[in-house]
């Protein structure tokens, strides 16, 4: 009972102490559209501001907050957003990821690189005082240990989605020592997610899996068996995502961005444990040019800086994640048909 007192008492301190007012740009991809719903679900949907270049916003995004339509490259845009709502935090997720990049780098170059310096000017300009921005396990290169690769080691990707990840947190460093600007920032590995697809990125495989074990009872995937990459369930991310942001400043040692890791399983594994759960499913191998990509990449991630640090610990493995994405993932499908 007492124990119970207490948690209330702390979830409303926590809640009146930070209380802020957030702006999720690219909320309609992977991580934003859960994201932004935990957000809400935690401060109030009319806290949290969903924004988009243009994809339609889902309609729980839709009756649960404002939404509204812009361009990162539109800094007035974007600034009037942020100060008719009185922005004090962003998450800037607006991003072409390793595969569609590939396809133009160009795009993937103005999005991912030119959208966050525009970001970190406005927010300046707006006097915003808090800032996530992914990075990613892209960031690393073939000249990377491959092998629980190190916080600080070689950047030396083959991608353009990879440079500007590299760009990127220099980027975030820079304006964090040059302006004291509050920018935080974490390594994701592939992300698997059963409520929004991923698009356009090499790790994608990890959730089509999913997809098609539950609608056809089999799966051609787009690298080969042996391929092993690290890879974490989104309820991990969403949860790592917002302790990071609400973490104090002064326990975080990393200001370019934290490696954050939880399982590594190779394709066949994969396979392995979706036949366990569900007899009947085959998987056949057809790697494509996205080989080269997961080849480039870290197998595991030391990540002891942000367990130090900030307290991150993973809660799903192999078999809770594959268990959880079946549960859930089913019902979705079925009544799509
Ligand atoms: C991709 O595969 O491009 C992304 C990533 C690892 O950043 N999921």
């Amino acid at each position: 009972m007492l124990l119970r007192i207490y948690n209330v008492f702390m979830a409303t301190t926590i809640k009146v102490i930070f209380m802020p007012n957030v702006l999720v740009i690219g909320a309609v991809g992977q991580i934003g559209t859960e994201l932004t719903m935990e957000l809400r679900r935690r401060y109030g949907g009319q806290k949290v501001v969903a924004a988009t270049r243009k994809t339609p916003f889902p309609k729980e995004l839709e009756q649960s907050g404002p939404c509204i339509f812009f361009d990162v490259a539109d800094k007035e845009a974007m600034k009037k957003v942020i100060t008719e709502h009185k922005i004090d935090t962003i998450y800037q997720l607006a991003s072409l990821l390793s595969a569609t990049g590939e396809k133009d780098p160009d795009l993937a170059f103005q999005i991912n690189l030119i959208g966050l310096k525009n970001t970190l000017d406005v927010a300046r300009e707006c006097g915003v005082k808090r800032i996530f921005w992914p990075s990613s396990i892209a960031a690393f290169g073939p000249t990377t240990p491959r092998d629980n690769t190190p916080q600080r080691t070689v950047l030396e990707p083959t991608t353009m989605y990879g440079v500007t990840k590299v760009a990127g947190e220099l980027l975030c460093q820079y304006y964090s020592k040059k302006y004291g600007m509050d920018i935080r920032s974490v390594r994701y590995p592939g992300l698997i997610s059963y409520k929004a697809e991923p698009g356009g990125g090499t790790t994608d495989y990890s959730v089509a899996i999913f997809y098609e074990a539950i609608k056809h009872k089999k799966y051609t995937c787009f690298v080969g068996p042996e391929t092993v990459l690290p890879m974490m369930y989104m309820p991990d991310a969403i949860r790592g995502t917002i302790a990071l942001m609400e973490a104090p400043r002064e326990k975080l040692t990393v200001h370019t961005s934290y490696n954050l890791a939880a399982i590594s399983f190779s394709a066949k594994e994969l396979a392995a444990e979706v036949a366990r759960l569900m007899p009947g499913f085959t998987c056949d191998y057809k790697p494509d040019h996205r080989q080269a990509i997961a080849d480039s990449w870290p197998k595991s991630i030391d990540d002891s800086q942000a367990r130090q640090d900030w307290g991150w610990k993973h809660e799903y493995g192999l078999t809770r994640m594959s268990e959880d994405m079946i549960k859930n993932l089913t019902p979705i499908l079925q009544n799509k048909k």
